[in-house]
């Protein structure tokens, strides 16, 4: 026989002086205060990436909601950017007022939402400064000081990780609030498309549109629109829309991606946005800049590579293919983070 296992769902009044739950609960007694612990008084940022995306933008935003209602009232939603045309669109629909721009973090405390790398993070921030880290990508060997909350967890979005910490901490969520979380799942998943979506996704997105009373699926093809209307930006824009950098073992790279419902749609733009990335790769001192050319219809990308003779031979390593007028198409690829990052990752590794 198995020894009986104490049940996390059934408090147990014999541990911890009377309520197991208190240790998982941020309402009670025991919720720890990062800005207390490191004696914070002062206004606290949340801010998701640079080049934010909806994910970014709304975790932000629905983050710093959560703390207000926790009572700590100095916590402000932020974007480390210009808001894109689906946030945009996203904001005006669930009347929810666009977050301040924040670019420069000189002497700011912050609260990192959908991302924890250095190089994706707000100008001049501070390490000492970091406060708290919720987020859903790999470990970017950021160091802080002082011990910090950081949640990391591997699912389709920070949306999703939010959402959970509203109901662990007894807090309500509302109907704008339920609209961005979920709008972050399906914005990140590609409406579940992507690899990175898991259960716990299609969870969350259906209890949250309940509460936000559309439709997923209807509502979803609508940010998807907006992601992808391409006839207004120019090849710059298109590259910095949803722009990460990354070094792969000594090779510095930036990986940018943009989704789009038909390849077609950006051909005409193809030349002036190789162009961009050559740009960007003299300006910024890089090996290599590649753009995954989404195409969320056929679940495939076309992936776009500048770069010196060197990266170019660790980019045909990871893709297993020869680049042709620059770049490399992969079927069934939506995913800079599970399916890009990764075969990089292991091309230049030493
Ligand atoms: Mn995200």
């Amino acid at each position: 026989m198995w020894p009986e296992f104490i049940k996390f769902s059934q408090p147990d009044a014999t541990i911890s002086g009377g309520c197991l739950d208190c240790l998982v609960s941020f309402k009670s007694k025991f919720y720890i205060n990062n800005a207390e612990v490191l004696h914070l008084t002062d206004k606290i940022y949340v801010v998701g990436h640079k080049s934010p995306d909806t994910d970014s933008v709304t975790s932000a935003i629905a983050y710093a909601n959560l703390k207000n209602a926790l009572g700590m009232k100095e916590v402000v939603p932020a974007a480390a950017g210009d808001i894109n045309g689906e946030t945009k669109f996203l904001l005006d629909y669930f009347k929810v007022p666009y977050p301040e721009k924040l670019t420069d973090a000189t002497d700011k405390k912050v609260i990192l939402v959908d991302h924890n790398e250095m190089a994706q993070a707000v100008d001049k921030l501070n390490l000492e400064n970091i406060v708290e880290i919720v987020d859903h990508h790999k470990i970017g060997g950021l160091a802080t000081g002082k011990p910090i909350f950081f949640l990391n967890e591997p699912v389709g979005a920070t949306g999703g990780i939010i959402a959970n910490l509203y109901e662990q901490n007894n807090i309500a969520i509302s109907k704008q609030m339920a609209g961005l979380m979920m709008s972050a799942i399906l914005s990140d998943t590609v409406l579940f498309k992507s690899p990175t979506c898991t259960p716990r996704d299609r969870v969350a997105v259906e209890k949250l549109a309940k509460i936000a009373g559309v439709d997923p699926m209807k509502f979803g093809m609508e940010l998807l629109k907006a992601k992808s209307n391409m006839s207004t930006k120019t090849a710059k824009e298109i590259l910095l829309g949803d722009f990460k950098k990354f070094d792969f073992s000594g090779t510095k790279s930036g990986v940018g991606q943009v989704e789009v419902m038909d390849l077609a749609d950006l051909a005409p733009k193809r030349a002036a946005i190789l162009d961009e990335m050559n740009k960007m790769k003299e300006a910024e001192k890089l090996d290599m800049v590649v753009l995954m050319l989404t195409d969320v219809m056929k679940e495939a990308s076309d992936l776009l590579f500048v770069g010196s003779a060197a990266a170019a031979a660790g980019f045909e390593k990871a893709f297993g293919g020869k680049l042709a007028n620059n770049s490399i198409y992969k079927e069934k690829c939506l995913s800079r983070k599970k399916q890009v990052v990764p075969p990089l990752e292991g091309a230049f590794k030493k």
